[in-house]
């Protein structure tokens, strides 16, 4: 099979610059049989210094400190964006108009408004577009989705998430970009309920209405003197407002008739990346966390009485989504793994013209949800999506 580089223009070169570009340098030793490699053309940033130290880092070829310019370069395929949510519109609205394929990381913008006009962009230039909500590519959670697909647990009634952090329960964490309201949107809304939001359109269905709380308990954060690529940094001696939610809880209803409830918060002592679902339906349930995420929860009521119980699928078996290609049964995959099943995904799609989700329209469904709550926040009532 003749083998389809897809010369790659990475923008942005923190935590999930080196998670994407780690994906795209793997995918191809993996998954040969899908005959995409993608190249790793050019990095784009906006110090030289540091966008040059980083491009060497991650094996680029080039680098560039105007997204403008990588998008005027001919030997560009695709433009990913992985700068913080304020920068995602003008930089993939750039790259559509340049006829590049679009990767944006989640949440796709800080606004529906700006959401629909990256959709409007890539659907008027007809390029494939896709966004990272990276744990759609998690073995458990595909086989998840399968499995709810198959009628293993009946109709589903009840969305159960927590997303617990505690990367900022310090009140000394200096105010990075992703405690900025004017660049990230949101706190753990956009951050992390965002992902929780496209797991559940995902297994369960669309989210109709909600009813939620944002709140912010640590008010004032030292000023980010220099930023690293672990989401923290160094602080200054300045102190500036924190302007997005530390905590963000909603229910939610879904248009199948299923209900929700959905927590997100970087606050919680001791949760390091504690992405609990559980999905009850007529006939069992499912359980599935981030913290041991080779794993997935299931409880059949079919099975007999003196043998019913919940049952942990190691889902490293070469029957589960994506594992065949990784190690023998047993042998985990990780947190970059999420990454390079995804991509895989998205760019058999697009070197094969199908199409692929979650693409922009997920992002902007998602954003209609954020939205939403942060509405209903505000008027505490039911607000509809
Ligand atoms: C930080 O809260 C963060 O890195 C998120 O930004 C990611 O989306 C999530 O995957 C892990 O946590």
């Amino acid at each position: 099979m003749a083998v389809k580089k897809i010369n790659i223009g990475l923008v942005g070169y923190q935590f999930m610059g080196k998670a994407h570009s780690n994906a795209y340098r793997q995918l191809y030793r993996f998954f040969p049989e899908v005959g995409v490699e993608p190249v790793l053309k050019v990095l784009c940033g906006r110090s030289e210094e540091k966008v040059k130290a980083a491009a060497e880092k991650f094996g680029f070829e080039d680098y560039e400190t105007d997204y403008e310019k990588l998008c005027a370069r001919d030997d560009i395929d695709l433009v990913d964006v992985v700068t913080p949510g304020e920068s995602h519109v003008p930089i993939s609205i750039a790259a559509a108009k340049a006829g590049k394929m679009g990767f944006c990381e989640k949440p796709l913008a800080n606004t529906v408004a700006q959401a629909e006009s990256m959709l409007a962009a890539v659907t008027e230039a007809k390029v494939p577009h896709a966004v990272c909500f990276n744990y759609r590519g998690i073995p458990a959670l595909a086989l998840a989705k399968r499995m709810i697909e198959d009628g293993r647990i009946g109709t589903v009634y009840h969305w159960r998430s927590v997303y617990l952090q505690d990367w900022i329960v310090d009140p000394n964490m200096p105010l990075v970009w992703r405690l900025q309201g004017d660049v990230a949107g949101s706190g753990a809304l956009g951050d992390l309920a965002a992902h929780s939001i496209d797991l559940a359109r995902w297994l369960v269905g669309e989210i109709t209405e909600v009813n939620g709380m944002l709140d912010t308990f640590i008010k004032q954060r030292p000023v980010l003197a220099e930023s690293d690529d672990r989401l923290g940094g160094k602080a200054s001696d300045e102190m500036g407002e924190v302007t997005v939610d530390d905590s963000a809880i909603f229910t939610a209803r879904f248009a199948t008739g299923a209900v929700g409830t959905f927590e997100a918060t970087r606050m919680a002592a001791g949760r390091k990346n504690h992405h609990r679902i559980e999905i009850n339906g007529s006939k069992g349930s499912l359980v599935f966390n981030m913290e041991r995420m080779n794993e997935l929860e299931y409880y059949n009521t079919e099975d007999p009485g003196d043998a019913r119980g919940f049952q942990v699928i190691q889902t490293t078996d070469s029957e589960h989504p994506y594992t065949g290609a990784y190690w023998p049964v047993g042998h985990v995959i990780g947190y970059e793994h999420t990454f390079i099943n995804l991509m895989r995904d998205m760019l058999e799609a697009f070197t094969q013209g199908k199409p692929f989700s979650p693409d922009f329209a997920d992002g902007l469904a998602c954003q209609r949800v954020l939205e939403a709550v942060s509405r209903s926040a505000a008027s505490r009532s039911w607000e509809s999506v």
